[in-house]
């Protein structure tokens, strides 16, 4: 799935929301890209919007909504 993530301004930031995104039981992995605020996650099972968005809003970043 992809995700619109606001606020990835560096490498670090990138780093950061794969680390945590990474942590979610079922999410075996993800790539940022701060050009695109795109996150792109591949998981083996399905995973709640819900908890995609708490873990990037605890990392500090903006969580603008699953695009496909
Ligand atoms: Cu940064």
């Amino acid at each position: 799935m992809k995700v619109k993530v606001n606020g990835m301004m560096c490498e670090h930031c990138e780093a950061r929301v794969k680390k945590v995104l990474e942590a979610v039981d079922g999410i075996e992995d993800v790539v940022a890209s701060r050009e695109e605020n795109m996150v792109t996650i591949t998981a083996s099972r399905a995973i709640d919007d819900a908890t995609i968005k708490a873990a990037i809003e605890e990392a500090g970043y903006g969580f603008a909504g699953v695009v496909g």
